[in-house]
């Protein structure tokens, strides 16, 4: 059974994951009418996987005794100045992410909360794999700079560094 202190903070974590995915959603969408249709690729993907993380969090909460809330959504932005623009949010939403986990992990060792301790730590490797891979990105991006060819050649293989990244 969780105390009400521990669902609170799952439930604040669907919200965040909920976010997470909506907000990757908008970057895809923005990067297809952009012609960056690698990118697009990339980032549809990241939001299912956003959306999986929410519902893993869902299903958790009512499996042990508590109510998942399903959020209310904020408006998302609807352009990007660019590319580097969008990972850079990437990154910084992903920090954010991180933090925000590192609470609820807090919250389940003053609960003495073992079980959600234990399920939290497959969003704390995961967070370790996505706040590298938007670094690796943001430094690829870097790299390119202003250089068409290098963005063409960035947006076809993109995906490629998601397979490196995780391994
Ligand atoms: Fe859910 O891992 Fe990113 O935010």
């Amino acid at each position: 059974m969780l105390t009400k202190k521990i669902e609170k903070a799952l439930n604040d974590q669907i919200k965040v994951e909920a976010e997470s995915s909506q907000f990757y959603l908008a970057m895809a969408s923005w990067a297809e009418t952009e012609g960056l249709n690698g990118t697009a690729d990339f980032l549809y993907l990241h939001s299912d996987e956003e959306r999986a993380h929410m519902l893993k969090l869902v299903r958790f909460v009512n499996e042990r005794g508590g109510k998942a809330l399903i959020p209310e959504l904020k408006q998302p932005p609807r352009t990007f100045k660019s590319i580097q623009e969008v990972f850079q949010n990437l990154l910084n939403h992903e920090t954010n992410v991180t933090a925000q986990i590192n609470n609820v992990v807090d919250i389940c060792l003053s609960e003495k909360d073992y079980t959600t301790h234990n399920f939290m730590q497959w969003y704390v490797s995961e967070q370790i794999e996505e706040e590298g891979l938007a670094r690796m990105i943001m430094d690829k991006l870097s790299l390119i700079g202003n250089d068409k060819g290098g963005m063409y050649l960035f947006d076809r293989d993109l995906n490629t560094l998601r397979t490196k990244a995780a391994k």
